[in-house]
Order: structure tokens, then sequence, then C-alpha cells
């Protein structure tokens, strides 16, 4: 598999994972999934408050649990700083364009 399939896969299986045979994920299952998950890429993760209230943000039929659907509307907001991040890098002169890969030891 190459890496961005392995990438697809694993956005999947970590949904899958947390919400536990749940077709949603609870308040407590998202925290979780924020604090464990995504802290490198995100701040706050440890702030149950703050988590909180973006799962408020996300939460679009107002149940209170995250979606397959809604929790894809996080890594598509998370892939959007990330470009812009990535954007705002190589708009800076440079003769390389290397950019350091983050492996995420799990
Ligand atoms: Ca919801």
């Amino acid at each position: 598999m190459s890496k961005t399939e392995d990438a697809i896969k694993t956005l999947v299986e970590v949904y899958l994972k947390s919400a536990k045979g749940k077709e949603n994920l609870g308040p407590k299952d998202f925290q979780k999934l924020v604090e464990k998950k995504l802290h490198n890429i995100m701040m706050d993760t440890d702030n149950a408050t703050a988590v909180a209230e973006m799962r408020k943000g996300l939460d679009d039929n107002q149940d209170g649990k995250v979606s397959f659907q809604e929790y894809m509307t996080l890594m598509g907001y998370l892939a959007i700083s990330l470009s812009d991040h990535v954007t705002s890098t190589m708009g800076a002169p440079s003769t390389e364009q290397k950019q350091d890969k983050k492996e995420e030891a799990e």
C-alpha cells in the first residue's frame, strides 16, 4: 500500500477504534482521540473544555456525539491548516524545498 492509502486507512481505523463498535464517538471517546492522536497537530488537546467546545462546533446534527462525517470535517480542517503551513513555508525563498517528515511512533 502507498503512504497515502495507509494514511486514509489510519484515519478510518482511528475512528472505528475510538468508537468501539458504536456508530458515533461519545464526548469521552472524542476527548481521548484528540488527546492521544492529535496532540502534535492541535493545541489544547488536554484541555477538556476546549475539546468540548470543538466537539460542539463539529456537531452538525447537535446530538452531542461525533459521527464519522463530523470527524471527517475535523480531518478536513486539519488538512487545510497543514496545507496553509506548507504553502507559507514554500513561499519563503529557498533553494531546497525539502520538508522534514514527521513519523508518528505508535
Ligand atoms: Ca453529531
